[in-house]
């Protein structure tokens, strides 16, 4: 009794490893730990065919047939999703709630005679289904007479203060960047160009949304607490950092709208802001539904592929999948995600790890229930293995006891102390000799190597090459390919 008391208030007496750099603020952990999203372009443009409504359109037009959010939400939550962001309002201005802000609404249209609520329908069906509900309400507005104008601002806040106040918990704000241009501008049908770092006054409005919604997470090109990776294809840099420092034109303030298609894809190492890289794409080739996109709709294996090009490298995957005229999500599209579903819940559901033997080169304060291996493959908590200040260079062996088939391995960094880890190898036990097979700089939130060949080994080895800190990982997941076209077929 007594020995077991004095063990365990030593293992309390090793402090935990100091945070480094930039650490994600509480709702961006949480967002993190989100990964996979799907969204929603579901609005005028279903079903005038088109991508950007020029904004005069009729609001009869909008008009599902079979609505059935129900429907949409479920099959995303069976497949695997957290969470879905709807597009409450696109560029041609049309808004999906009945918002007092504008006539250009759903209280317009023939649907439901008026009576009709997308954003309250899907953000009910979110809450029946335990999905998180986000909201995207584009800044541009090709309908609004006032878009040019200051007169615009408050508009567009009331429109925003509508979303968060009358739909419950927002875990995503998504704020478009594209800005001005060409449109109906109630009935003005001309150009008009907007400053987009002063117009719509955006530390303003970001307010707005911490003291609505404090657990929302802001997603804009230059973030504040998500950035734009810089492409729609869906995809991170290979080399992605959680941390990012965008730069606005001539070195000023960044705004939404300054794209930096050259460095968010990658971020900036060791940079001030923690700040995520989020990959929008979509599983057909347009954002909005089209029946003659039936046929080209992302397959299952090209979903996997996303997943680790984004999820894999470190960001998160906001996948769209539109609802057709209907109002309900196409078969093609069902049948695409509840198959990536699948693939992914039967590729990570065992964790070779967890029944294999770990050794750690260093552990914290040689404390192995505080700081060892086993917390790298434990199911639940925030635990991790840590190494002793100074100690930036560290190896884990995974020893199997018998010839296993891996394929995809997964690491996580303890991300609530920064991102502190700057190059990993991987090794194979094979011929009696270790073998490195997979090299990389960048883990963050998550990391996931593939081997490509198939590979049958007793025993694995993590190398942490370098670390700006001690290291902190909390989690290494084994995994075997389960014939899935990622490699090995066991
Ligand atoms: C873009 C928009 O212009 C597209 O229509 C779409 O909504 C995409 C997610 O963002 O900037």
């Amino acid at each position: 009794m007594m020995l077991a008391a004095c063990a365990c208030s030593m293992a309390g007496a090793v402090p935990p490893p100091a945070p480094y750099g930039a650490i994600p603020s509480k709702r961006q952990l949480a967002r993190e730990r989100m990964d996979l999203t799907a969204f929603l372009h579901f609005n005028m443009n279903t079903f005038t065919d088109k991508e950007w409504g020029y904004g005069d359109e009729n609001p009869i037009l909008f008009h599902p047939t079979a609505f059935n959010p129900d429907q949409i939400v479920s099959t995303l939550k069976r497949a695997g999703f957290k969470g879905v962001i709807l597009t409450c309002k696109h560029h041609d201005g049309f808004c999906l709630w009945p918002t007092k802000a504008t006539d250009h609404s759903v209280t317009h249209s023939s649907w439901m005679n008026g009576k009709g609520n997308v954003v309250k329908a899907i953000s009910d069906a979110c809450h029946r289904f335990h999905m998180k509900f986000g909201v995207y309400l584009s800044p541009w507005d090709r309908n609004n007479a006032a878009y040019g104008t200051p007169a615009y601002l408050p508009i567009y806040r009331e429109q925003l203060r509508e979303l968060l106040t009358e739909f419950g918990p927002i875990f995503e704000v998504w704020f478009d960047g594209a800005n001005g241009g060409d449109g109906y501008y109630g009935g003005a049908r001309e150009t008009r160009q907007i400053d987009r770092t002063t117009y719509y006054h955006w530390p303003g409005t970001w307010q707005m949304v911490r003291r609505l919604q404090p657990g929302a997470a802001i997603f804009s090109d230059v973030g504040p607490d998500l950035r734009w990776v810089g492409n729609e294809s869906g995809y991170a840099a290979t080399t992605c950092w959680q941390t990012y420092d965008p730069v606005g034109p001539n070195g000023g303030p960044a705004a939404p709208g300054d794209s930096q298609y050259q460095t968010a894809g990658v971020g900036t190492e060791n940079g001030e802001h923690w700040m995520p890289a989020e990959c929008d794409v979509s599983i057909r080739p347009g954002w909005f539904y089209h029946a003659d996109q039936d046929g080209s709709v992302k397959s299952p294996q090209d979903l996997m592929n996303l997943y680790f090009e984004s999820v894999g490298r470190g960001a998160l995957l906001l996948l769209n999948v539109p609802p057709d005229r209907q109002g309900q999500l196409a078969a093609p599209d069902v049948m695409a995600v509840t198959q990536f579903g699948k693939n992914l819940r039967k590729l990570f559901k065992v964790n070779l790890a967890a029944s294999a033997r770990l050794h750690a080169s260093n552990v914290r304060g040689g404390d192995s229930a505080a700081y060892g291996p086993d917390n790298l493959v434990a199911r639940q908590g925030r635990s991790y293995w840590a190494t002793d200040d100074g100690i930036a260079q560290a190896s884990l062996t995974v020893d199997f006891g018998r010839s296993v088939a891996v394929d995809v391995i997964r690491l996580r960094e303890a991300i609530s102390l920064g991102q502190r880890i700057r190059g990993f190898a991987i090794d194979v036990w094979e011929n009696s000799a270790w073998h490195e097979v997979a090299t990389g700089a960048s883990i963050g939130n998550c990391r996931l190597v593939r081997l490509g060949t198939p590979t049958v080994t007793s025993r694995l080895r993590l190398r942490i090459t370098k670390s700006d800190a001690c290291i902190a990982l909390a989690q290494f997941g084994v995994y075997a390919g389960a014939g899935l076209g990622t490699g090995v077929k066991p």
